[in-house]
């Protein structure tokens, strides 16, 4: 996808990382309440449409990816990797050295707060304990991935959230993240706020925001200076993302300013976008799709047919691990039971993209 409208990853498990990982087990289906974890699509083989990936995590840490046709996702059993995001790591996708082929990162966050990298070759990811920073991410702060100095190559972010709500970068050299406390801004994303990732002013550097949820269902920006995030308090959004409702970012009327997205789930299954206009967010209880995304499956975005506007994806997991697209038409999400992967992302893996909060 276009790198001015790729987003981010974010992700964490406030707790996650306490948790006894017994070996051969998969990892928690569900991250604890006040952590998450979520992310849009990647393009790994650098064909321009979003592909899919899933990382199994545990202690055999592979790394599968079908890729994109334009209709469905090719590939079952094609494992890219056969050891990355041990135990409860968070995996996160971004073209970290801006050769237009996603790479994945892992943050091991807890007291060693390492990111390895294993670049994508265009059919696997290289490198094994490539390690590409030593501290960033510590204890349960969120993660992100986005190309916050415009520069080609994606970067990574860090959300304290709770009361100091610090926000640092670290920007990539294309062969390693440098900064160590290096703060782009002193209080966003508050307490258990989800923060995310885009381009929402379409100025060729990822901006942040953050959904407060609940009955306020707030969200705020704050826009990328090259080398801070401008703005404190700049509502773009009344009401969007009610209760505990799952927001994501995409362009999803391919206008080169990425809006949001938010997924009720559950029986009513209703998916809301509000489309940015370069100063906030347009619309309230426009809905794109009535039906996707059910119960506890896991939805996702990401530019799956490559026509410059942002679709929508569901994974069921479990047994059955279907995956299901609605492509955008620029004002709706079309198709319902569209399936394009009949077994991917099985029982509790990770899939990106994929939001789990
Ligand atoms: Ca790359
Ligand atoms: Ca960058
Ligand atoms: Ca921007
Ligand atoms: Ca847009």
């Amino acid at each position: 996808m276009f790198r001015t409208n790729r987003l981010i990853a974010l992700a964490a498990a406030a707790a996650v990382s306490m948790i006894v990982q017994i070996p051969g087990t998969p990892a928690a289906a569900t991250p604890p309440a006040g952590g998450g974890f979520s992310g849009v699509a990647g393009d790994f083989n650098g064909d321009g449409r979003d592909d899919i990936v899933t990382f199994t995590r545990g202690s055999s840490a592979d790394v599968y990816v079908a890729l994109s046709t334009g209709s469905s996702f090719s590939g079952t059993g094609v494992k890219w990797h056969d050891y990355f995001a041990a135990g409860t790591e968070t995996p996160l996708v971004g073209d970290f050295n801006g050769d237009g082929r996603d790479d994945i990162a892992t943050f091991t966050r807890g007291s060693a707060a390492d990111v390895y990298v294993a670049l994508s070759t265009g059919h696997s990811f290289v490198g094994t304990g490539v390690k590409w920073h030593d501290y960033f991410a510590a204890g349960t702060e969120i993660p992100a991935v986005g190309d916050f100095n415009g520069d080609g190559r994606d970067d990574i972010a860090t959300f304290t959230r709770g009361s100091s709500a610090d926000v640092y970068v670290a920007l990539s050299t294309g062969h390693s993240f440098v900064g160590t406390g290096v703060k782009w801004h002193d209080y966003f994303a508050a307490g258990t706020e989800i923060p995310a990732v885009g381009d929402f002013n379409g100025d060729g550097r990822d901006d942040i925001a953050t959904f407060t949820r609940g009955s306020s269902a707030d969200v705020y920006v704050a826009l990328s200076t090259g080398s801070s995030f401008s703005g404190t308090g700049w509502k773009w959004h009344d009401l969007f993302a009610v209760g505990t409702e799952l927001p994501s970012v995409g362009d999803f009327n391919g206008d080169g300013r990425d809006d949001i997205v938010t997924f009720t789930r559950g029986s009513a299954a209703d998916v809301f976008v509000a489309l940015s206009t370069g100063s906030s967010f347009s619309g309230t209880g426009w809905k794109w799709h009535d039906y996707f995304a059910a119960g506890t499956e896991i939805p996702g975005t990401g530019d799956f047919t490559g026509d410059g506007r942002t679709d929508i994806a569901t994974f069921t997991r479990g047994s059955a691990a279907d995956v299901y697209v609605a492509r955008s038409t620029g004002s709706a999400f079309s198709g319902t039971g569209w399936k394009w992967h009949n077994f991917f992302a099985v029982n509790s893996e990770i899939p990106q993209p994929g939001i789990l909060w």
